[in-house]
This record gives C-alpha cells, structure tokens and sequence, in this order.
C-alpha cells in the first residue's frame, strides 16, 4: 500500500496514496509525472520519496500539509508549480516533529511570480521540536516565483545547498524565527538574498555562498534582526563567508538590526561588491537605546558609494569592533564617499569600540574620507592605512589625528579587484597582532611572517 502510479500500484492518486499509507510510511514516486490537486491536506508525517529528482515529476502543487506528529519526508522529486504555492507545511511547536526535504527542486513559470516555493509555519508554544528536526538539503528553487524558502515562527532549521532564482521578493525570508542556519547558499537574480523583513527574528547564522541580487527595486543581500523588544532574549547572529553583488541605488549587502543589551552580530568574511551605486556594505542600526555588540572582520567592502560601512545611532552600541577589513571605492566620478560612517545620536559612544589593521583605500585622488562621525568624540583606532584619501578620521566636522602606527601617504599596491597587495606592500606585517582575528579572509592563519598584516588577507 502507498506506491502511486506504478505498474504494480493500488491506488493512482497520489492524496489517496498518502492516506492510505500507514503513519509514518512511505509513498514511493515511480519515475513520471503525478497530477496533484490540493496536495496533502493532513498528513500523518508520510514520506513521499521519488526514484530520481529529474523523473519524478508533482504537477500542479500545492503539498498543503499539516504535520501532526511523525516524520514528513519530500524527497528526490520535483514539483512543476502553476498558479499556487509549492510545499506549504505547518505544525505545531507542542508537538514532536521532523521535516526533512532533501534533493527537491521546484520550478515556477510566468503564473507563479507571486508564489512561494516551500513554506514552513509553526504555530502554538512548547519544545517539542529539537534542534535540526527541521532540515533542508539539496534545494532548488527555479523561478519565476515570489520566494524560495519562507519561514514563519520557525525555531531551529538547518538549510544547506540551497539554490534560488529568479525570485521578485527573496530568496529567503525568515519571519520570526529563530536559529535559523543557512549554508552554502546560492541566490541569483533575486530581489533580496535573505531577508528578516518582519517580526522578531534571533540568533541566524548564514555560512558561505553567492547572492547576486536583481536591479528593480531596494534589496537586501542579508537582512538580519536581533531584535526587537527588551523582552526578547538575546541572541547572536553570523554572517559569514558570503559573496554579495548588489544591483541598485539604495541597495544593502548586509543590514543587521541590533536588539537589546547581550545581543550579538558577528560579520566576517564576506565581499559585498556595491558595482558604485550609492550602496551600503554594511549597514548596522541598533533599534533600542541600549543595544548589544557588532564585530565586523576580515570583510571586502568594494564600490559602495553611499558608505562601506554605515552605523546608525551608533552610540546605542555596546561594542563595535572593524577590524582587518579592506575598504575601496573605484574610480568613478561623484560626490566624495565616507567609506565608515558613524552617526550618533548623543555624542557618546562606548569605550568599547575598536577601529584596528583595516585598510582604507579609494579610487580617485584626494576626496574621499575613511572614517567620519557626526559629533567630536574619540575612538581606539590605529594600525589602519589609508591611501587616497581626503581624510583618515573625521569628527564633528574636524579631522583628528592618526593613530600612532596607522599609514598615510603610502601606496598599498593593490593588485586585483579583492584587494590583495604585491609583494612590498606598507600593509604586510603592520597590523597589531593583538588585535588581528585569528583567520583572514581566506581562513589563512594569522600572522603570517613577523607580523598580521593591515586588511583582509594575509601573508
Ligand atoms: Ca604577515
């Protein structure tokens, strides 16, 4: 009982098939294309397994599933959608489920752009899920269609290889959730990449991939929130090892929305190339007064004409630490670029704030300025380089004087568009090491000779 559409099958209708299965039994998908109407209604945490993802073909579908216990396994199967959503799964946090979809690929055509591929909801209170019952592996998400993968409520998903384009909204929203953890993701042609775009979302870890957003419209390649009321438990959230083009005007690789005090981001590793539009890098807006604390490391930030990196209100920060970075504009015409831009709303900011081995570098002579805040306070900054520039550091609109050991007036012989440096280079070996992470860019040990070097690579 259960196998659908095979020669030797009992039924032929796959929403029989899976109600004829027994709790927790398999429907087996022999190779071909399988009509499905309204999906699963109410399924019992059947698994409907196919012979091969390019085969086994679900037509039409809409998998409307309400997990009630038990396992809910899709597996090596595509779903042809028309006009509806994808897989579409709810169930209850008092209950002990698990989900798994593995080698699944949906596809979307021109009647689906408003769509959303898989969705996942949990409703209720309770701990009946443990960490990683909820798994995605081997997805692909080909569009036309609205989002990838939404998630709404969701407490503990693990998503890795996860692919999506061609997405008029995201290719992942993740609306209050919590840990949620994205690995090597691939997000192509997409309005925004992930996206916290509602609710209170805590404690997300992105690890590795490529997000290359569309041009209609504002975008986001990371949007992460820790927030955002004083009640919500505070959380850590990673952004880590991403490479992030950007496609319009007003577009960000990276926003981080801070919450209260214990709150945490972390930001490293990632390139976000700003192919000079008036973008942000990274963005970091602390939304309560008394918010938490932002690393940002080993980081690439390229052609962001607005601010490589922008902190609003930066003075409700308990820490900020920009360290090892590298920091460019190009060589277009415009108006002068601030590459770290700090605006502060009392004019005191917290004695933990580190500016330490970064590398400032711009395109055009002489009018760009590296490190600018809003009122003439003082922050820990040295071992920097800065070339190019207008200015080093800027405060309440006078310039302050270097570090002790930052350099000015050096060229850093930049040689390619990562912003590595040649041989000889003034950035080798002048960092603090104290200071340094313990990885690059690359992951490459530091230090590396007799020193760390200044920027986000290591030699
Ligand atoms: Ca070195």
């Amino acid at each position: 009982m259960g196998d659908e559409n095979c020669a030797t099958a009992q039924t032929r209708y796959l929403p029989l098939a899976v109600a004829a299965v027994s709790a927790g039994g398999t429907v087996t998908l022999c190779d071909g294309t399988h009509q499905t109407f309204d999906g699963i209604r109410r399924g019992q945490g059947a698994a409907i397994v196919g012979a091969s993802i390019n085969e086994a073909i679900l037509r039409g579908w809409t998998g409307r599933s309400l997990i009630d216990s038990g396992v809910a396994r899709l597996q090596a199967v595509s779903l042809m959608l028309d006009g509806r959503d994808g897989v579409s799964i709810a169930y209850d946090r008092a209950n002990p489920v698990a989900v798994e979809l593995r080698d699944v690929r949906v596809v979307g055509n021109a009647n689906t752009s408003g769509n959303t591929a898989i969705s996942i909801q949990a409703f209720g209170t309770g701990s009946g899920i443990a960490p990683d019952d909820i798994q995605l592996q081997g997805i692909e998400v080909v569009g036309p269609i609205g989002s990838g993968l939404s998630l709404d409520g969701v407490r503990d998903i693990t998503a890795s290889t996860l692919s999506v384009t061609d997405a008029s909204t995201a290719g992942v929203r993740l609306g209050s959730s919590d840990g949620v953890t994205l690995s090597n993701v691939f997000l192509d042609n997409v309005r925004s990449g992930v996206l916290a775009d509602q609710g209170r979302v805590t404690n997300t870890t992105i690890d590795g991939g490529i997000i290359l957003l569309d041009s209609l419209g504002v975008g986001y390649g990371v949007s992460v929130l820790e927030r955002a009321d004083t009640a919500a438990p505070a959380g850590t959230s990673v952004v880590r090892g991403l490479n992030i083009e950007l496609a319009s005007d007003g577009d960000t690789g990276i926003s981080i929305e801070l919450g209260p005090d214990g709150s945490q981001a972390l930001v490293e590793r990632n390139l976000v190339d700003g192919k000079a539009r008036s973008t942000r890098g990274v963005w970091v807006q602390p939304v309560i007064v008394d918010s938490g604390d932002v690393e940002i490391l080993n980081n690439i930030l390229i052609d962001n004409d607005r601010h490589g990196v922008d902190v609003s209100r930066a003075d409700r920060l308990d820490s900020l630490i920009l360290t090892s970075n590298s920091i460019a504009t190009g060589s277009g015409s415009g108006a002068p670029i601030t590459l770290v831009n700090l605006s502060l709303d009392t004019g005191v900011v917290s004695s933990n704030y580190g500016f330490f081995n970064n590398l400032f570098v711009s395109g055009r002579a002489g009018q760009d300025r590296a490190v600018e805040l809003n009122q003439g306070v003082g922050i820990a900054a040295d071992h920097n380089l800065f070339w190019n520039l207008e200015s080093s550091y800027r405060a309440g609109g006078s310039a302050v004087s270097n570090g002790a050991n930052d350099i000015t007036g050096q060229d850093p012989l930049i040689r390619n568009r990562e912003l590595e440096v040649l041989a000889g280079s003034p950035a080798i070996d002048a960092g603090n090491d104290f200071r340094a992470p313990p990885t690059d860019y690359a992951g490459i040990l530091r230090p590396q000779g007799a020193a760390a070097d200044i920027g986000a690579h290591e030699r």
